[in-house]
């Protein structure tokens, strides 16, 4: 099912990047067909082309809005070149047959993104564009379809290998990726008509044509739909799977906690922070991250507010790591870090995370608003006849950075800027902070002075009196539970104290 084509239409919007493509063609024999301003450009580079106004017999009208909307256009792209009845209809009517059609749309998105009048994103919605797209995708049996200008290459690529032929299997992938264009383009043109629409259209994203290493396990498949580039630029490592791209978006919504503080590191795993620390330099607060359990940073996710150097790399050199993230890193902490080869490293370009957050759910979709409210000083009331410390005030609001993302019941250990231990996704508060405490203890942690924080109240004293009798000495808390006097009185009896934040913060 291998084709040779004869002829290729080019309408496109982007033309940089198309110059060594339309050569290649021209080198090859097929012959171009153009509409206005692609038409000029491939003219200009000296090659010849027919404008598609010398096929239809109509000019580009209406301010361009129709220019390839014809039979003549049309029907050499969608003619069954197997049956004899359509090869009669293409001769009579004299319509030249079309086996390469390379769009590249108008930018809808990015013109409504810039925050263009109305007018000018009417105009940008491509009718014409998009219909060749549709028709030279639909007829993949004979027609090769480009559908954008990040498809240049892949053709570019394809031409040179294999002289202007193409196999049904490369036509059909190209139509695929074509009618993920399509669908993708009429989603974004739909959200915008009906703003109230909550659900935004994802990209598949793509890496060597395949979205994911793996879903959850390596039998399950798994996609991702998103613009994963947007937000990271991959230096090095393999290919990203499932589990990976969940511990990173918990590591960057957790890290943006802390981008504006001191050298901060942390290192994850399963979604949850296992180590975290604030120091004045980088490397310090990756040691001081990692003792906070060096078991569970085998195999982790390393990521910190300021750039690696090389004294961190070093370090961070010795540990097994999938993924590490950064604004930055010096040229030759880099060259440290690529040392080994599946070693995922990524640049994180900027701190914007969305402001809402989906999930399936029982075969429909929950939506939410992303919990944005950091407590911060203000918030905080004094609960007890003991005021905390300025420094337990500080750790104790660290510890509740920590601990609005990571997963409930949670209880979290805090000393001196410095994760000491923390419960995770327990079914019981008690059970989180007992899991929290032996985890202090086994990797040699005072927990005399430290703080403790709580992603919802306390229903009863018991976790206090584990707390108190554990030497930490402020706890942190939203405050609202029927028998929360109870928890403060047992703080006020053991010179313990406690301020309330009146904000929940459950992560399931
Ligand atoms: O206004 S349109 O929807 N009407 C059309 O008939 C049409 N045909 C191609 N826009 C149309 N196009 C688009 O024009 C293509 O998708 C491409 O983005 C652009 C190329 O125009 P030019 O070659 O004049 O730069």
């Amino acid at each position: 099912d291998s084709k040779k084509a004869g002829a290729a239409l080019v309408s496109v919007f982007h033309k940089d990047g198309l110059e060594p493509v339309v050569r290649k063609l021209h080198e090859l024999g097929i012959a171009l067909y153009s509409t206005g301003g692609t038409e000029t450009f491939i003219r200009n580079l000296g090659l010849p082309v027919t404008a598609v106004e010398s096929i239809t017999g109509y000019p580009s009208i209406l301010g361009g809005r129709v220019k390839t909307l014809h039979p003549k256009v049309f029907g050499g792209i969608l003619g069954r070149r197997h049956l004899d009845g359509d090869q009669e209809q293409l001769t009579a009517y004299e319509i030249p047959a079309l086996d390469i059609v390379i769009v590249d749309l108008y930018p809808f998105e990015k013109t409504v993104a810039e925050g263009a009048s109305e007018q000018d994103i009417i105009e940008k919605i491509d009718i014409g564009g998009i219909s060749l797209i549709r028709a030279a995708a639909k007829n993949y049996q004979d027609v090769l379809c480009v559908s954008s200008m990040e498809d240049y290459g892949p053709l570019q690529e394809l031409l040179e290998r294999s002289g202007g032929e193409t196999t049904l299997e490369e036509r059909q992938a190209f139509a695929a990726r074509a009618f993920n264009i399509s669908s993708h383009y009429d989603s974004a043109i739909f959200n915008y008509f009906n703003r109230t629409a909550e659900i935004p259209a994802f990209k598949l994203s793509q890496q060597n044509g395949r979205s994911l290493r793996y879903g959850e396990n390596p039998h399950q498949e798994g996609r991702f739909y998103g613009d994963f580039d947007g937000l990271f630029d991959q230096l090095h490592g393999k290919a990203l799977s499932y589990n990976n791209l969940l511990d990173i978006d918990a590591a960057v919504n957790l890290m943006a906690e802390f981008k504006d503080d001191e050298p901060t590191f942390a290192i994850l795993k399963h979604n949850n922070a296992c180590g975290l620390a604030s120091r004045p330099t980088l490397s310090e607060a990756y040691t001081d991250a990692l003792a906070g359990d060096p078991v569970s940073a085998f195999g982790g996710i390393l990521i910190s507010n300021k750039t690696i150097d090389l004294a961190t790399a070093e370090k961070i050199h010795g540990l097994f790591c999938e993924v590490v993230i950064a604004p930055a890193f010096d040229s030759d902490a880099l060259e440290i870090l690529k040392g080994k080869k599946n070693r995922i490293l990524l640049v994180q370009k900027h701190w914007e995370l969305p402001g809402t957050q989906i999930r399936t759910c029982l075969n429909g979709i929950l939506f939410q608003d992303r919990d944005l409210k950091t407590d911060q000083e203000a918030d905080l009331t004094v609960a007890t006849k003991m005021e905390p410390s300025d420094r337990e005030r500080e750790d104790l609001l660290f510890a509740s950075r920590i601990c609005m993302h990571t997963k409930s019941n949670t209880i979290v250990l805090v000393k001196n800027k410095q994760l000491c231990a923390s419960g995770t996704g327990q079914t019981s508060r008690v059970d989180a902070l007992n899991q929290a405490i032996h985890k202090a203890n086994s990797f040699g942690f005072d927990l005399k002075g430290a703080v403790m924080a709580s992603d919802a109240f306390f229903p009863f004293p018991d976790c206090v009196e584990i707390a108190g009798n554990n030497g930490i000495t402020a706890v942190i808390q939203p405050g609202g539970s029927i028998k929360d006097q109870l928890s403060i009185d047992y703080c006020n009896e053991n010179g313990m104290s406690m301020v309330m934040t009146g904000t929940r913060h459950f992560k399931h």
